[in-house]
C-alpha cells in the first residue's frame, strides 16, 4: 500500500477552505493509502500564539479531524511536536537547504514585500522543518492545496539532493492537488485565500462557526455587477468561488450547476450555497460534540504516535548514519 501524509496548522478554528482543500482529501485517501495525518503544532509557532487559545485549538483541530471522518483505525492522527525526530531531521536538512532556496519562498516573500513587521527566524525556516515532516515518513505522496506547492518542491529538491550527496536515503514523495477546490476564496475579498488566521472573520466560515451566522456570510458574500452564473475565476472570482464551495459539498459538477442556475440571480445561488454550508456544519458539529464527550484525544494521539514514531526513527537513524554524526 502507498503511503500518504500531510497536516494542518492549528493557528486558530479550522476553516472551510481546510475542510474542502484537505479534510474532505484525506478522508477518501484513508481507504486507498497508508494514511499519515499530523497536527502541524509547531508550526503555528512561527507567528506568536496565545498559549490558552492555542491549546483550545490543538484540541478542536483533532475533534474536527475526527468529525470530518478520519478514522483512527486507518489514519494515524498525530501531535508533530510528539516525534521529536522531525525536529532533529529537520536541522540536518536545513543543513542542505540554502539561503537564497529559503529567500525564494513566496509565503516569506508576501510578508517580506507587505513589510510585515517582527517576522520570526523560525517563519523564515519553517520550510526546512516541514521538508523533515514529510521525509522522515518516506511517503509517496503529500496531498496539499496549492498554496503549499512551493514547499513541497523544496521538499523534493532537498530530498533529491540529500540522495545524490549521501546515497538513496528519502523516497522522492509527489505533490497531489485537488483538481478542484485547492484555493477557497476569501467570501468578502474573492482575490484572497480564505485563511484562518484572517484579521476579519467576515469572508471565513469556521467549521465550529454557529450554521446560521456561516449563512450569513454566504448570504453577504462579494461577487460582481456582470449579473450572469459563469464559472470565471479570473473575471468572477465571486461567483467562481461559490461555484467551487458548492460542487465540492454537493458534489454536483461546476457545468451542472452552471447549467442549472443559468438565469437565475446571485441571490439564489447564495441561498443553495448557504444551504449546503449550513448542512455541512451541522453535520460536522453534532459530531464534534459528540466526540468532545467522549473523551478520547489522548487515546487517539498516543495510538498515532505509537505508529508514526517508529518510522521517524529508522528514517533518522539511517540519515544520521550516513551524514556521519553517528558513531
Ligand atoms: N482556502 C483554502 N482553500 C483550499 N485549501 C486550503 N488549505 C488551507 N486553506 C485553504 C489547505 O489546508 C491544508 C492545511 O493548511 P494549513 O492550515 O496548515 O496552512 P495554510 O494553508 O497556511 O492555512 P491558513 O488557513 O491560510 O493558515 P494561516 O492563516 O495561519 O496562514 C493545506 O493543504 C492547505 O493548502
Amino acid at each position: 500500500m502507498k503511503r500518504m501524509l500531510s497536516g494542518i496548522k492549528p493557528s486558530g478554528q479550522l476553516t472551510l477552505g481546510n475542510y474542502i482543500g484537505a479534510l474532505k482529501e484525506f478522508v477518501k485517501y484513508q481507504d486507498e493509502y497508508d494514511m499519515y495525518v499530523f497536527i502541524a503544532n509547531l508550526h503555528t509557532l512561527t507567528v506568536y500564539q496565545d498559549p490558552e487559545i492555542l491549546r483550545k485549538n490543538l484540541r478542536d483541530t483533532v475533534l474536527l479531524y475526527l468529525a470530518c471522518g478520519l478514522d483512527p483505525k486507518k489514519t494515524k492522527i498525530f501531535m508533530q511536536s510528539d516525534i521529536m525526530e522531525q525536529a532533529q531531521l529537520g536541522f540536518i536538512l536545513s543543513c542542505n537547504i540554502y539561503l537564497g532556496e529559503l529567500n525564494r519562498m513566496t509565503q516569506y516573500k508576501d510578508k517580506l514585500s507587505k513589510g510585515e513587521e517582527g517576522l520570526s527566524s523560525g517563519f523564515y525556516v519553517y520550510p526546512t522543518l516541514m521538508a523533515a515532516d514529510i521525509l522522515a515518513y518516506q511517503p509517496d505522496y503529500v496531498p496539499v492545496g496549492d498554496d503549499q506547492k512551493q514547499h513541497v518542491e523544496l521538499t523534493r529538491d532537498v530530498a533529491v539532493r540529500f540522495n545524490n550527496r549521501y546515497g538513496e536515503t528519502f523516497k522522492v514523495p509527489e505533490p497531489l492537488i485537488p483538481k478542484q477546490g485547492a484555493r477557497i476564496m476569501s467570501l468578502s475579498d474573492p482575490s484572497k485565500k480564505m485563511s484562518k488566521s484572517d484579521a476579519s472573520d467576515k469572508g471565513c466560515i469556521y467549521l465550529l462557526d454557529d450554521p446560521k451566522a456561516a449563512r450569513k456570510k454566504v448570504m453577504s458574500a462579494v461577487t460582481d455587477s456582470i449579473n450572469e452564473i459563469n464559472y470565471d475565476p479570473k473575471n468572477q472570482a465571486g461567483v467562481a468561488n461559490l461555484l467551487t464551495i458548492h460542487s465540492a459539498l454537493s458534489g454536483v459538477s461546476i457545468d451542472v450547476l452552471v447549467e442549472q442556475f443559468k438565469g437565475q440571480g446571485y441571490g439564489t445561488l447564495k441561498k443553495a450555497v448557504a444551504d449546503e454550508v449550513e448542512k455541512l456544519l451541522i453535520q460536522l458539529q453534532t459530531s464534534y460534540k459528540e466526540l468532545l464527550d467522549q473523551n478520547i484525544l489522548k487515546e487517539v494521539l498516543a495510538q498515532g504516535k505509537a505508529s508514526a514514531q517508529g518510522i521517524a526513527h529508522a528514517t533518522l537513524v539511517e540519515v544520521q548514519t550516513k551524514v556521519g554524526i553517528e558513531i
